[in-house]
């Protein structure tokens, strides 16, 4: 039977391009910082961020987890959104590895943003924790993919560098986000002192993400990354594919236009209700309740007719296009869903 494989843009395989690159790759000992492929996707990451340096990481949520230990220190707390990664699937990291306290806030990249950080924000107060950080995520997963204008992300960064917080961006998929309003992702990144941006999900590296900032903050953040465990030796043959990725952002609007036709499609089958302002990027969360079904049993009906989706709430659930899911795919998908 088909399957149109929607659960994340994760799961994306590298292309034969990648591959060829990955044999091929000139690599070295990176702890002894004698990579060369390594070296070179990190200074092409560091100019894409439009940052001094960059680091190479195994996974998105190291990147965030190494931003957070840069930037605070033991007792500190930091202000995200209620449904931000960093808080909301990363295991509790922050509290473990740095010891900070998270101090989540509803609605962090809505309209309201500037006020409810600077509310967020402790003044001096003996009982008070400091606050040093802020964190962002753009797009939002959890919200659906949307995007935070470059409006908003100024604002937070102007307010925060007055208060003396640091800003850290989660662009996972920043590349989405820049797509989506058709400017570079530096004119994003611009707007916070570091940001941590997947290679691995839509952009189809098997492996890795980049933690990028400023010269000196990237060389405390390698020591965390060693401290971690990940110091990689000839990760040269994933940087070789990171390469080919940071050269594919452009396609992301593929996904996009497939996510579009894919909300479009499941908004009028009886049952399921999508907000289709929120579709500006390639996720598509597609609300049950009146199917009478749990989110948990509507995957399962799904995946009998080949379709994968993940659980995102008890009565939602998350579709997302990427790099291996073509138009006609889409297309597929949406017919076995109306026929569930
Ligand atoms: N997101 C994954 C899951 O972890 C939920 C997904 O399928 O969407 N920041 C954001 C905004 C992310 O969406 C993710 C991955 C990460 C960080 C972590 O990246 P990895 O999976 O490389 O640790």
């Amino acid at each position: 039977m088909r399957t149109v494989d929607l659960r994340s843009d994760t799961v994306t395989r590298p292309t034969s391009e990648m591959r060829e690159a990955m044999a091929r790759a000139q690599v070295g000992d990176d702890v002894y910082g004698e990579d060369p492929t390594v070296k070179r996707l990190e200074e092409a990451a560091a100019e894409l961020a439009g940052k001094e340096a960059a680091l190479f990481v195994p996974s998105g949520t190291m990147g965030n987890q190494v931003a957070v230990l840069t930037h605070t220190s033991r007792g500190n707390e930091i202000i995200v959104d209620s449904e931000a990664h960093i808080y909301y699937y990363e295991v509790g990291a922050p509290a473990v590895l740095s010891a900070v306290q998270v101090r989540p806030v509803v609605g962090l990249h809505g309209s309201e943003a500037i006020a409810l950080f600077k509310s967020a924000v402790r003044g001096q107060d003996i009982h008070f924790p400091q606050t040093s950080l802020l964190c962002l995520e753009n797009t939002h997963n959890r919200m659906g993919g949307t995007v935070t204008g470059t409006d908003v992300m100024q604002g937070l960064y102007g307010a925060a560098q007055e208060l003396g917080v640091a800003v850290h961006l989660d662009g996972a998929r920043i590349g989405n986000a820049a797509v989506a309003l058709g400017c570079r992702i530096s004119a994003l990144t611009q707007w916070c002192d570091s940001v941590m941006f997947c290679l691995s999900k839509g952009l189809g590296a098997p492996v890795g993400s980049m933690l990028a900032g400023s010269s000196d903050f990237i060389a405390r953040a390698r020591k965390y990354r060693k401290m971690l465990g990940g110091g990689m030796r000839q990760s040269g043959i994933l940087a070789a594919a990171g390469l080919i990725a940071l050269r594919s952002v452009n396609r992301l609007a593929e996904d996009h236009a497939n996510a579009r036709l894919l909300a479009e499609k499941l908004a009028v089958v009886p049952g399921i209700k999508i907000d289709l302002d929120r579709v500006q990027t390639n996720i598509v969360v597609a609300d049950i309740a009146d199917t009478g079904m749990t989110a948990g049993e509507y995957v399962e009906v799904l995946r009998a007719r080949g379709v994968l989706a993940v659980v995102f709430g008890p009565t939602t659930v998350r579709f997302v296009t990427h790099l291996d899911v073509s138009r006609e795919d889409v297309e597929y998908a949406a017919e076995m869903v109306m026929a569930s």
